[in-house]
């Protein structure tokens, strides 16, 4: 029995088949679907797709959802799309313009906690965090120092046990406090202030939302972070600082606590074949329906089930992309309940049938400026800005005492200290330091 509600962290059908990343992760459900996530496919169990090597993420031919898309078009082409699969007519755009003027007369019109917010890596890489796809920079293109089989490695349980040290190793740079939140977590924030954040649900286990200031209750960590940890053979609850001093303290450290505990300890983050929180699935299906606008910030959406989120909002709901990347666009040869269905892929961005997304490409602290400029909220956003750098300015350690930079001796003080010191090298000449 999987104690966390039965959902586990697998690649995704549409990552399978997307995958510009071989070593992209997603999340599937398995034994317990979802209690009624009503307008997307239930996230209900999943074969666990093939391995890396069984999956068409090379570049041998054209991927299981291009196959996908062709047949369907040719289906619709020669009128033969059954009828549960042709896209309802669009309906009248939502948006005065697709674009942050357009997103802000919107949110500008509403009053209520009714904006959800789905974060990824892609909103801490400005804090100084690596996200996992992105090329050169991500974790994914940097584990070599680890030694890994392969990427996905450092978050399976089966190589944790086998050898700790890798993650226990990212797991000392990841560990919160050190970074401090950008901009978009402090917009998130901004929203909460304005009393317009219903949920922030975020794959992120850096916790710079908290450090934001956005209220424990209104943060969902969908993959878990460093706030609690858990002895993986007894499954005792570990003080989680406890765990941070034996790992800061090297293999000793968590070999001693290994011992105490009766086994390995790990914080509670959700390892590829762990069980997502509970609460993600219950505040998911409460939430999503009484969502007017989902804002999608720094993800590449390639996880399941989090990238689902995107198609459990109502019909009626805006949703905005915030990344670098076009992520998450829908194949328009693809029908909508397909799309759907394949638990990503879903927004319309860019598409004639679009009525309601909108996708502002670039940075993410761009984009939310943006958006906050246009919202009217760009100072509020500045405060917020300026007095989180300030507060980890103070908090962070004390850069060490500038040295005063070397001074030649003269050649009399050289004479005094002596032939020892100018050993082989005739003409170099030694340092002190005043
Ligand atoms: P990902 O798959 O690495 O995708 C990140 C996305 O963000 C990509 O589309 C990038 O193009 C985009 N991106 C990166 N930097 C920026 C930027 N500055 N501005 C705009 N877009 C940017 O990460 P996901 O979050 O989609 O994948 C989920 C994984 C990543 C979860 O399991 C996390 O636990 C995991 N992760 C979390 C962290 C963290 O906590 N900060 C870091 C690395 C990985």
């Amino acid at each position: 029995m999987d104690p966390a509600g039965g959902l586990k962290r697998q690649r995704s059908i549409s990552d399978e088949a997307n995958a510009q990343s071989p070593g992209a992760a997603a999340y599937t459900a398995d034994a317990q679907p979802a209690p009624s996530l009503a307008t997307a496919a239930p996230l209900t169990p999943r074969d666990p797709p093939p391995d890396r090597e069984d999956s068409d993420s090379s570049d041998d031919g054209p991927s299981k959802l291009e196959l996908l898309a062709r047949q369907l078009d040719a289906l619709r082409q020669a009128g033969e799309l059954p009828d549960h699969l042709v896209d309802p007519p669009t309906p009248p755009p939502i948006l005065s313009s697709f674009d942050a003027d357009g997103l802000a007369a919107y949110i500008n019109d509403g009053s209520e906690r009714d904006i959800v917010v789905m974060g990824g890596a892609g909103m801490s890489t400005a804090a100084g965090i690596p996200d996992f796809r992105s090329p050169g920079t991500g974790l994914y293109d940097n584990l070599q120092k680890y030694d890994l089989p392969h990427p996905q490695a450092i978050f399976e349980l089966a190589y944790f046990r086998e050898r700790p040290e890798a993650f226990y190793a990212l797991a000392k740079e990841l560990w919160p406090g050190a970074y401090c939140p950008t901009t978009t977590h402090l917009f998130i924030k901004l929203l909460h202030d304005k009393g317009r954040l219903l949920r922030c649900f975020t794959q992120n286990i850096d916790s710079l939302e908290s450090a934001a200031g956005v209220p424990a209750e209104l943060t969902v960590a969908a993959h878990g972070n460093f706030d609690s940890a858990t002895c993986i053979d007894t499954g005792a609850s570990v003080d989680p600082n406890e765990l941070k001093a034996a790992i800061d303290a090297g293999p000793q450290g968590w070999q001693a606590l290994r011992d105490r505990e009766g086994g390995l300890v790990k914080p509670d983050i959700v390892f590829f074949g762990e069980g997502l929180p509970r609460r993600f699935f219950e505040l998911a299906t409460q939430d999503l329906p009484r969502c007017k606008l989902l804002l999608v910030i720094g993800t590449s959406l390639s996880v399941q089930p989090f990238a689902q989120l995107v198609g459990h909002v109502p019909e009626n709901c805006v949703r905005c992309l915030v990344n670098r990347d076009a992520v998450g666009r829908r194949d328009p040869r693809i029908p909508i309940a397909v799309a759907r269905h394949l638990g990503s892929g879903s927004l319309d961005y860019g598409n004639a049938a679009n009525y309601r997304d909108v996708a502002l490409l670039g940075a993410c602290d761009d984009g939310i400026r943006s958006l906050a400029a246009s919202l009217g909220w760009a100072d509020d956003l500045d405060r917020l800005v300026a007095s989180a750098t300030a507060l980890f300015a103070a908090r962070a350690p004390p850069p060490p005492p500038e040295l005063p930079p070397p001074r030649q001796l003269s050649a009399s003080e050289l004479a005094s200290i002596g032939d020892l010191l100018v050993d082989d090298d005739e003409n170099a000449a030694p340092v002190v330091f005043e």
